[in-house]
């Protein structure tokens, strides 16, 4: 356990620090991270990540999802990525994990040249407790988790319940990746690629599922561009 971080809530606005001393006060606090790699050895490059956060100071790994092999999202051509999430308890201010998710990255030599270009090893923060914030230096939620089959699915395979700040439902938002809405699409409507059975707004079209997510994984099955790698990382204990 090392690491000297920025202090406490550095960086970041005052949201962000109010809390950090709320989780000082009433515990650790829930931060969801990303990984993704597509240079080198992709599965080391994430087992390091695991094993660099797992052993920051105030950082507990609780859970580590499969591995997915996903297509590059954006940037140049490039390598498919390897994808992976964890979850974590911490007393670290998010400036905090910040600096311990850096820190992880320069042990993996990640360079940047290019935006979204090929890189060792990401480590993205896509949520930190309920906070959000639109700092650059820290935006929470991730300002793209939404949107991104290569977090979302993960994420849901270690929380089927979860839920991204401002955005709902994590298997809504994957619904919404794998039923995009169209003409005729009902709430519900299985026919369509809909869920029977089960309750939705229906404004959009788009059938919500039921907070807790579902049981037997996502009936819709995976979004298109991403595939189970088959490897596994161990969760350090
Ligand atoms: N930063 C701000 N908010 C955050 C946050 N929530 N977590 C700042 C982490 N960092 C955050 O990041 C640039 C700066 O963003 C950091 O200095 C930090 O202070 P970076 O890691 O240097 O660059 P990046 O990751 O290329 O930038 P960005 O915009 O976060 O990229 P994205 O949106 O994460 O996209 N396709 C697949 N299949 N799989 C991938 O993993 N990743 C990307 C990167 C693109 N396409 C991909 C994948
Ligand atoms: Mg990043």
């Amino acid at each position: 356990m090392s690491a000297a971080g920025p202090s406490p809530g550095a960086g970041l606005p005052a949201g962000a620090g109010e809390t950090a001393a709320a989780a000082d006060a009433g515990g650790p606090a829930v931060v969801v991270i990303a990984l993704g790699s597509n240079l080198g050895d992709r599965v080391a490059h994430l087992q390091a990540a695991v094993d660099a956060l797992a052993a920051a100071p105030g950082m507990s790994v609780t859970a580590v999802s499969p591995v997915y092999q996903t297509d590059p999202v954006g940037g140049p051509d490039q390598p498919d990525y390897y994808n992976a999430v964890l979850l974590a308890r911490t007393t670290l201010p998010p400036a905090g994990v910040l600096a311990a998710a850096h820190a992880a990255e320069a042990a993996r030599q990640r360079t940047r040249e290019v935006r979204w270009g090929p890189r060792t090893l990401d480590v993205d923060i896509i949520s930190y407790d309920a906070v959000v914030s639109p700092d650059p230096v820290l935006t929470l939620p991730h300002p793209r988790a939404h949107e991104r089959a290569f977090v979302l699915v993960p994420w849901h395979d270690v929380d089927p319940a979860a839920e991204l700040p401002g955005h709902g439902p994590v298997a809504n938002l994957i619904a919404r990746l794998t039923r995009p809405a169209g003409p005729g699409v009902t709430a519900g409507s299985a026919g369509s690629g809909g869920v029977a059975g089960l309750a939705g707004r229906g404004g959009d079209g788009v059938p919500d599922l039921l907070p807790g997510g579902l049981p037997g994984g996502l009936p819709g099955g995976l979004p298109e561009g991403l595939r189970r790698a088959g490897a596994e990382l161990r969760r350090p204990s």
